[in-house]
């Protein structure tokens, strides 16, 4: 005769089989799982004064992260403009991600080494890279790809990846490396939504876990890959869980909240230089601009009402609005930053354009350490006519 016990513990199984069973149940379960991390809502209310003061902004931080902001949508808005003079090469809008690249931008140091897609220049420009090289990487000049100061002092900072998800591979590799020398420093990565389709992000962030290194991927959710829209992209119902296959902790974050975007920042990064192992940080954002200045229309895969509601949800908006009430943030402290950044950018572009042109035979030498055959014929060719 079966126990009491034995009864119960057969019900029990019998309840665990029916579960594992259960298809949809599972489904909705992963549907369910990942909360957004929140602080700011839409009008620069704040939503828990608790997680607030576990960010430990103060108010030279805030103001810190909203010149940073300011900065990128002002580059943004400029370097958008130059490509239309054709005096910008390839450049990838930013307007609205600024809470996604800046803030979290803000959590990092000197000493973590930044793994940039192409649309992150404004990450890379705050880390000390002068925006005269960038201006001259978007024009394929060699010189674009020093990553170093004004004052020729080392940028932590790959250059911007275009091959989508490539960062991931590489931020692990570093990540390892860092670990390795027990240094209190970490990569962080960016890639976006369709980022998160390819065999490199999957690669990056399982290598990165299963030695536990040092890193923070970020996957910038901007509704978009080119034109395939976030639903078409992947049946997966959060991104984040892509980071929770591999054993990581990984969370979904308002990408237009900048204190949620810090203080998730802050954390990963914290959790990630103690040697606990990457995390992952799935932000909500939108790319309010065309995917590129090369000259993509929105309006043929999305519709102008949509890009209007997101435009209501922006960052800046949000954070003018808190710091005013905070009374450290007015019209006449924007005016005069914005001003100043014009300044700064006029005087960039200068200097961009006062660098000697790049020969077509420099460019070719510096694809390859050792050229090949058909590269080293066209090296003397080009050369041979001066070029
Ligand atoms: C491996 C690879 N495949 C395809 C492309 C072409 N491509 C350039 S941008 C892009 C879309 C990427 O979208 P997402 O990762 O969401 O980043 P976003 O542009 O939205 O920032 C694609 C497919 C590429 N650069 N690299
Ligand atoms: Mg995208």
């Amino acid at each position: 005769m079966i126990s009491r016990k034995g009864l119960h513990a057969m019900a029990s199984i019998a309840d665990a089989n029916k579960k594992v069973l259960d298809f949809d149940g599972q489904l909705q379960a992963q549907d369910d799982f990942f909360p957004t991390l929140k602080l700011l809502d839409n009008d620069g209310k704040l939503l828990d004064k608790a997680a607030y003061k576990r960010s430990e902004l103060t108010d030279e931080d805030l103001v810190a992260i909203m010149k940073k902001m300011l900065f990128s949508r002002q580059l943004d808005i400029r370097s958008t403009k130059l490509a239309k003079q054709g005096r910008f090469g390839f450049f990838a809008p930013t307007a609205g991600q600024e809470a996604s690249q800046m803030a979290s931008a803000y959590a990092f140091g000197k000493e973590d080494w930044l793994f940039p897609g192409y649309r992150d220049i404004p990450e890379i420009v705050d880390k000390g890279w002068p925006v005269w090289k960038a201006i001259l990487w978007s024009r394929g000049h060699a010189k674009g790809n020093e990553f170093t100061t004004e004052d020729g002092e080392p940028v932590n900072s790959w250059m911007p990846q275009i091959i989508i998800g490539a960062q991931y591979v590489e931020a692990a590799g570093v990540a390892l490396g860092l670990k390795k020398r027990k240094q209190d420093a970490v990569a962080y990565a960016y890639t976006g939504d369709g980022g998160t389709s390819q065999g490199d992000f999957y690669e990056g962030v399982n290598f990165a876990s299963a030695y536990k290194a040092n890193a923070v991927f970020f996957v910038q959710n901007n509704g978009y890959a080119i034109s395939t829209p976030r639903a078409l992209q992947t049946a997966a119902p959060h991104l984040a869980a892509k980071g929770w296959g591999s054993g990581i902790p990984s969370l979904v974050v308002d990408g237009m909240d900048p204190l949620a975007m810090y203080l998730a920042a802050k954390e990963a990064r914290a959790w990630a230089a103690a040697g606990n192992g990457p995390v992952l940080i799935e932000t909500l954002t939108n790319r309010l601009e065309p995917h590129s200045t090369a000259g993509d229309d929105p309006l043929r895969y999305r519709t102008k009402e949509d890009i209007a509601e997101w435009w209501k949800k922006e960052p800046l908006i949000r954070m003018r609005k808190f710091m005013s009430e905070k009374g450290i943030w007015d019209d006449k402290k924007e005016d005069d930053y914005i001003a100043e950044v014009d300044s700064y950018i006029d005087d960039q572009i200068k200097i961009a354009d006062n660098i000697e042109k790049q020969k077509i035979s420099d460019f070719l030498k510096n694809t390859l350490e050792v050229p090949g055959q058909a590269m080293k014929e066209q090296i003397e060719h080009f050369e041979s006519e001066g070029k």
